[in-house]
């Protein structure tokens, strides 16, 4: 009965209110797997939306927007994405990644696939606003289970983290306990070429390449319980130098899920943790009621990255 009133109430919430600078970034729904970007002034950060349906698995149903213009203050809109809005797909809006090209904005995402070809796949929204409306851009799978053959799980294609070369061109990164990557064509909706398998130490899950000056940044989720760890390359194709651990268990979450973005001069680690306090109007974090922070990321001058210190917090300083 307690999880029933907690539902209705949660459901009842506004999506459209604004909140204040602390870590979670919200205490009115549970949010997961931030994927960030930045677009002319703003911070479009997307999350999955844990539903705690029985406190046994990653029951997610949809995909949240918060945006932010300072890092500070969030405003939430919505679920932008349905897993429904792909016909194909049966069950369980995970990881996503959004990648702008040309004024168009395409959201990759992890989804269960029907029964024609059952497994986690990954597809593609695509909008000519970071606010939706979002319409799948190819109704069908972008990639399918049978397509990676490494290992025997049907989960070993989710994640998908976009990264678009100065010279146009753009790769997938994604996989589960093998790491891949593989080339986009331009039209950004099918594939251009083989999937590659990537060498990385302890890989589980939640790849995001990002680059600084002249370096390429590969994160990931590594363990179970996870952690963050990266490693650092001259070149997208790498190879891949591991640098280390960047962050530590989040607390009473088992997944970690991070995404690296530099907003108006200033870098940020953005993650999921399960902290929502137990007096909190939707009640307390779990490991499927997690919910998504931001701290600071720092370099050092020879371009490795700090240890992230997770805070209560937040950010406190407005980016400007
Ligand atoms: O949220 C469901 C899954 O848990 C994601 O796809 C993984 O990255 C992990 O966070």
């Amino acid at each position: 009965m307690k999880k029933l009133i907690l539902g209705i109430v949660a459901s009842s919430l506004s999506y459209s209110a604004a909140t204040q600078a602390k870590n979670p970034i919200t205490e009115e729904m549970f949010t997961a797997d931030p994927a960030a970007i930045v677009h002319q002034d703003t911070v479009y950060l997307y999350t999955g939306h844990d539903e705690d349906v029985d406190n046994s698995f990653y029951h997610m149903n949809d995909w949240l927007l918060f945006t932010s213009k300072d890092m500070v203050n969030w405003q939430a809109h919505g679920p932008i994405l349905k897993v429904t809005d792909f016909e194909w797909a049966d069950k369980h809006a995970w990881a996503s990644h959004m990648i702008e090209r040309d004024g168009k904005f395409y959201f990759y995402t992890s989804v269960y696939h029907n029964n024609d070809k059952p497994g986690f796949a990954i597809g593609v929204a695509v909008s000519d606003s970071p606010y939706g409306p979002f319409k799948d851009a190819r109704g069908s799978a972008l990639l399918t289970n049978d397509m990676t053959t490494q290992t025997e799980n049907d989960w070993d294609d989710i994640d998908p983290a976009i990264f678009i070369e100065d010279n146009g061109d753009a790769y997938m990164f994604f996989g589960n306990l093998v790491p891949k990557y593989v080339k986009l064509k331009d039209n950004m909706i099918e594939l251009d070429g083989e999937i590659q398998v990537i060498d990385l130490p302890r890989f589980t899950e939640a790849l995001w390449v990002h680059k600084k000056d002249d370096n390429y940044y590969l994160s990931y989720a590594s363990g179970f319980p996870e952690t963050i760890h990266y490693a650092m390359s001259k070149s997208i194709h790498g190879p891949w130098e591991y640098k280390g651990l960047l962050n530590e268990i989040a607390g009473n979450s088992e997944t970690n899920h991070q995404s690296i973005i530099e907003f108006k001069g200033k870098d940020y680690f953005i993650y999921h943790n399960s902290a929502i306090q137990h007096d909190s109007a939707i009640g307390g974090g779990g490991r499927y009621r997690r919910s998504v922070a931001v701290d600071k990321l720092e370099y050092n001058d020879d371009g490795t990255i700090k240890r992230i210190i997770m805070t209560s917090e937040g950010i406190t300083e407005p980016a400007q």
